[in-house]
């Protein structure tokens, strides 16, 4: 017998509510950027391309695009010989990563250029977060029990830990130029982001890797995490960026 891992109309219902949030934040933050002279909207731009991308993604999944049946052998009997097996399929939403690997370097850059970090540094921290989503894909369409699968994953973590290292070490040293309130603001929205992204690999384990959590679960933790990580994220940002011109870059 096959056992079947998929989303309800629970799930399905969360992604088209997301989708319109993702919508809804995009044409906020497009409208915020209306009397603000083009060369000082990097800001906008970058952050509006996060929302735009995650609503694309969202739409694709809430329609039914983007996940795939994932099928693996999965042993049912423990140390009893002969070892017995029986098939599990479950739902991979491949979507979410093609949506992080776009939008994540994009969240890094906003905070970069926000403390001020060179080009040097952002390139690193961006390519060791591209590392992360890649591996983790990796990790996604690993069987589930295997070496393999939670060996992606260890090396995505290590990735994580390189990006936070980059951002929060490298940070908090340059953006001290920029002087008390970016100092401040730039804590507290790096110690947000940490807490959020912190907060995936964590679903990503009980959910995708050991399968404690139901498709429409992992789906639900997500949306919430997308949602406080983009739009809530990005209004932030921009308000503050609106409020305090020493946030200001050039271009
Ligand atoms: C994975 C699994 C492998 C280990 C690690 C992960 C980290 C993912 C992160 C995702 C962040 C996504 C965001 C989306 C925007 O809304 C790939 C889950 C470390 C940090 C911020």
């Amino acid at each position: 017998p096959i056992e079947y891992e998929h989303s309800s109309d629970t799930g399905n219902t969360a992604l088209w509510i997301v989708f319109v949030i993702m919508l809804v934040a995009s044409g906020f933050f497009a409208l915020l950027s209306w009397n603000i002279p083009v060369n000082k909207r990097l800001y906008h731009y970058v952050t509006t391309v996060i929302t735009i991308t995650a609503s694309l993604s969202y739409f694709a999944m809430a329609s039914g695009h983007g996940v795939s049946n994932h099928c693996f052998e999965e042993r049912d009997t423990h140390g009893k010989i002969p070892d017995t097996y029986h098939q599990v399929c479950r739902e991979v939403y491949y979507a979410r990563y093609i949506d992080w690997a776009i939008t994540t370097p994009f969240l890094l850059l906003d905070l970069c250029l926000l403390a001020g970090i060179d080009g040097a540094h952002t390139i690193m921290a961006i390519t060791a977060d591209l590392v992360m989503i890649l591996t983790g894909l990796f990790a996604a369409y690993g069987s589930a029990e295997t070496a393999q699968k939670w060996g992606w994953y260890a090396i995505a973590c290590i990735a994580y830990i390189f990006v936070v290292w980059h951002v929060a070490l490298h940070g908090s040293n340059t953006v001290k130029a920029k002087g008390n309130t970016v100092t401040k603001l730039f804590g507290s929205l790096a110690l947000f982001t940490f807490i959020l992204w912190t907060a995936y690999p964590i679903v990503w384990g009980f959910a995708d890797g050991g399968r404690k959590v139901s498709v429409d679960g992992e789906i639900l933790a997500y949306a919430v995490l997308d949602v406080l990580a983009k739009p809530i994220f990005g209004l932030w940002l921009l308000l503050s960026h609106r409020r305090v011109p020493e946030t200001n870059v050039d271009i």
